[in-house]
């Protein structure tokens, strides 16, 4: 727990990054938090790394100010870096170049794989979203209308518009406050969570039409091969919603989906998601991924089959246990 003035305090630049594929929350909160410094701390050099962010994130503020990551990066050394909505530094990607040469590092992340980095850490696995410990560290007087709009992006997206388990009480005050501010947030919600392109829609029916049932039923899951992807002309970015779907099967504690990230190396990109019975944050952990216990994703390589039976067993270990 830090308090962030103290931690910005006699940094004159500050570099601020979160997750490689950023989603919401890692775009929402990384924005709240340079649009909050730019303005409370105007004297300081400022800049926002990011792998390149969906358009669907354009109505935030500071959206154009960021900095996507690229192999051209300068050799900068920062006073301070703060890393966003991360358990790990492999996964800030290029710009962990930054978080290693800075001279003084902060984290703020709310997954419970987060073992602590940085030299100050502000780590609450319970907290809905990086978004919403952003929220908390903030001056509630400085906070303006577009802040509270980055804080709600985040927010919406890591509680599945405030539905799963990891919305509390004070997720819900903290939405009470920001909407507040009287931004368009139905807008908000369509535009950034439900809208899908044509083929994002088309690549979801055909990962669930051919999506299998195993173990009695308890689990659920499909691949999408680099066949499919080059067919439909579809990447990472836009199988999102796709384990969460497979998820609503009546009957399944775990669903997992995934697809091939690299042809030539054989490798898959795993998302899963569980049913109170099952942890699988533990499991990703395992395989050199992370994230939460109800959902969580890693990168394996093999044959689909390889690493289905891989992650069987260790679902089976934990159904049996529960
Ligand atoms: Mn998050």
């Amino acid at each position: 727990m830090f308090k962030l003035d103290e931690v910005l305090k006699g940094a004159e630049s500050v570099a601020i990054s979160g997750h490689v594929r950023p989603d919401g929350d890692a775009v929402g909160s990384t924005l709240a938090l340079y649009n909050y410094i730019k303005k409370v701390y105007p004297e300081k050099e400022l800049a926002l790394y990011l792998e390149e962010p969906q358009d669907i994130y354009a109505y935030m503020k500071g959206f154009d100010e960021i900095t996507v990551l690229n192999n051209e990066l300068p050799d900068k050394v920062y006073d301070l870096f703060i890393a966003l909505d991360l358990g790990d530094i492999d996964r800030l990607g290029e710009a962990a170049r930054f978080f290693e040469a800075a001279r003084d590092t902060a984290c703020i992340d709310h997954h419970i794989s987060n073992a602590g980095f940085g030299n100050h850490s502000h780590i609450f696995p319970d907290a809905s979203s990086t978004s919403e410990l952003v929220f908390d560290l903030m001056d509630k007087d400085k906070i303006d209308k577009d802040i509270a709009v980055c804080i709600y992006t985040g927010i919406i997206h890591d509680t599945g518009i405030l539905q799963y388990s990891n919305t509390s009480r004070h997720t819900l005050e903290i939405v009470g406050q920001l909407i507040e501010f009287g931004f368009d947030f139905t807008e908000i919600i369509n535009k950034s969570y439900y809208e899908k392109t044509y083929v994002q829609n088309q690549i979801m029916g055909r990962a669930i039409m051919e999506s299998i049932l195993f173990m009695d039923g308890h689990c659920i899951a499909s691949v999408i091969d680099h066949k499919t992807m080059e067919f439909y002309g579809v990447g990472g970015k836009d199988f999102d919603g796709i384990a969460n779907q497979l998820y609503k099967t009546k009957g399944v504690d775990c669903a997992i989906f995934m697809y091939e990230s690299s042809h030539e190396q054989l490798l898959y990109k795993v998302s899963m998601r569980a049913s109170n019975r099952l942890n699988v944050a533990d499991i990703a952990k395992k395989f050199g991924g992370g994230g939460h216990k109800k959902a969580a994703g890693f990168s394996m390589s093999g044959t689909y089959h390889d690493i289905l039976n891989n992650i069987s067993a260790e679902i089976e270990k934990q159904l049996m246990d529960s």
